[in-house]
């Protein structure tokens, strides 16, 4: 396949996986990449529609992210929050000054009617990314957890509660009958495209909502181009979040083949590590395709090394 004629779909969820993206970003050209980001994560608040993923996406691809957190913005300042509190307002969920003006606007727009795939267009125009970005779908997904206390909303679970609750299983609401984006439907059908990446993002909830969605994991099943996961678990811990924990309180060893066997009805490839070299051989027994590399993005040049790591992988597929 030569390189004008090829274009890669990449799904993914926050912090984790917008690193890939980012490479990705790097070492494909702008319409040969389709990033998309889990919308599962949304929520109302505050009276503003709050799209976590797709803005930790959009930031890092702007280069605007904090790269402390990961999530937000760079250079933030927190005024609004500190008058929010001081009037007994919610403030378990932190939105600082200029990352609130994302929202302030996406709330107007959608309540213009304009839908969600739209606004993330432009808005990541404006921000000055090439690429395409764009939520896993303009419908409503809730991804909420279930515990032993009940049920509970994706941020509640992850900021409010801080992932302490024990997890017993998930519930994607919506998501059976959201249809995929329009861009996102494009990639899907794209007559250049060449593989689907799931980037190191949680496989319950960053990964799932995506394949939850109307038709998708049917799709992967058929596609013919390799499915390749890059394994958010390195040495028995996930790199980020709570997919580790969530692995351990729902019985599964705490390893890449358990993600492996989660998307075992597609996968053709994983990515894992070097340090869990050792586990090669049994990982095989799942999946056909194993490349064992440095998985752990710290720099921009780790997550283009990372990203052409990938791309060269499904090109032996
Ligand atoms: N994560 C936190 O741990 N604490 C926060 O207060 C928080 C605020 C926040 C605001 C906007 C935004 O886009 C993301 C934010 N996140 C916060 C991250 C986010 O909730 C999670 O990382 C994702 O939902 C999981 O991918």
């Amino acid at each position: 396949m030569t390189e004008d004629r090829r274009h890669i779909l990449a799904l993914c969820g926050g912090v984790g996986g917008a690193k890939l993206a980012l490479g990705l970003s790097h070492v494909l050209d702008p319409g040969d990449l389709t990033i998309v980001a889990n919308t599962g994560d949304d929520f109302e608040h505050l009276g503003f529609h709050i799209s976590p993923d797709v803005d930790t996406v959009m930031y890092t691809l702007g280069g605007l992210a904090n790269p402390a957190t990961g999530w937000g913005r760079d250079g933030e300042t927190w005024s609004f929050m500190e008058s929010l509190r001081a009037f007994g307002g919610e403030d378990w969920f932190l939105l600082g000054d200029k990352d609130l003006a994302t929202h302030v606007e996406r709330s107007r727009r959608l309540h213009a009617g304009v839908p969600l795939s739209e606004i993330t267009t432009t808005l990541c125009q404006k921000v000055g990314i090439d690429h395409i970005v764009t939520p896993m779908t303009d419908d409503t997904v809730r991804t909420i957890i279930d515990t032993p206390h009940g049920p509970l909303a994706f941020q509640h679970y992850f900021v409010r509660d801080k992932c302490e609750p024990v997890v017993t299983g998930f519930q994607i609401q919506g998501a059976p009958t959201a249809s995929p984006s329009a861009p996102f439907q494009k990639a899907l059908g794209h007559a250049a495209l060449s593989a689907i990446i799931l980037c190191p993002s949680n496989p319950f909830v960053s990964i799932d909502p995506i394949l939850s969605l109307d038709g998708v994991r049917g799709a992967l099943n058929k596609t013919d181009v390799p499915v390749i996961a890059v394994s958010p678990i390195v040495g028995g811990q996930a790199i980020k979040g709570p997919a580790a924990k969530m692995m351990a309180e729902l019985g599964l060893e705490v390893t890449s083949r358990s993600v492996a066997q989660h998307y075992a009805s597609f996968l053709d490839g994983i990515v894992i590590h070097t340090d869990d070299a050792a586990e090669e051989q049994s990982l095989r027994t799942v999946c056909p395709h194993v490349l064992v590399t440095n998985t752990i993005m710290k720099t921009l040049d780790d997550k283009k090394r990372l990203a052409d790591d990938v791309l060269a992988f499904a090109e032996t597929i």
